[in-house]
């Protein structure tokens, strides 16, 4: 039995038809159910649902074989103990820092810049590896908020549309990174179960490859 990790969300929608094109669905409905743990129409493969953010630390530990995560959550973790598998080309958005508009052109002069975001670690590498300091405050949502109360000069956060920053007055600046949904692996499982992870990843990548 192999058990893989979906992240619940908006990456759930765009992975269960991607599973479904290689005749894999679960057998429960994930959105009408309070479930965690989901069998599937293949009795050798079962999926839990959880938090984004948790997938890469319940595949990193073995509690399951494979993970469907984004690469900002992948990033964040930092990757230990993970091997990433396959681009799945799905939830597909940038990271960005963005400021209010009206500092969209004014240098950033402040010796130490206040940062809010949800990643602090990626946050942090960014601004280390452009020579700027910064105070990374770590949020849980409504980033945006930060700097139209004063709590931040600028945000890290994810751009997809960006309705969400015009919405609050707001501007990308800096691409931190492209970002899409990764198929990752715990290292261990990838030599204990090679073979039925490499034949999942083989169909995967047809079905990923043919959409392009
Ligand atoms: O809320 P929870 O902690 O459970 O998890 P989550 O919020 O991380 O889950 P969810 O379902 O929102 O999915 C997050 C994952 O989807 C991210 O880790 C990305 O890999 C991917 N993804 C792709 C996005 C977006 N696009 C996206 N646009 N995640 C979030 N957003 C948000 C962004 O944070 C901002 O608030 O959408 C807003 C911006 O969108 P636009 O279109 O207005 O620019
Ligand atoms: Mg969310």
């Amino acid at each position: 039995m192999i058990t893989v990790a979906l992240s619940k969300g908006r990456i759930l929608k765009q992975t269960l038809p991607l599973l479904k094109k290689i005749g894999i669905s679960l057998v429960d409905d994930p959105y009408n159910s309070r479930k965690l743990i989901f069998s599937a129409s293949r009795d050798d493969i079962q999926f839990v649902i959880i938090r984004a953010t948790d997938v890469p630390t319940f595949v990193q530990f073995g509690a399951a074989d494979l993970g469907v995560v984004g690469k900002d959550g992948l990033m964040e973790h930092g990757g230990e103990g993970l091997c990433e598998l396959l681009d799945l080309r799905i939830s597909q958005c940038r990271l960005m820092t963005a400021v209010p508009r009206r500092s969209e052109n004014v240098p950033r002069t402040r010796k130490r810049l206040r940062v809010a975001s949800k990643y602090v670690r990626l946050a942090q590498q960014y601004y280390q590896s452009q020579g700027m300091q910064a105070e990374v405050i770590k949020l849980y949502g409504a980033m945006e908020l930060a700097p139209l109360v004063g709590l931040a000069d600028e945000i890290v956060d994810l751009v997809e549309t960006g309705n969400t920053l015009r919405a609050n007055d707001l501007v990308e600046k800096d691409l931190i990174a492209n970002i899409s949904c990764r198929l990752i692996a715990n290292a261990a499982s990838m030599r204990t179960r090679h073979q039925q992870i490499a034949q999942l990843v083989d169909q995967l990548a047809e079905v990923v490859g043919s959409e392009q």
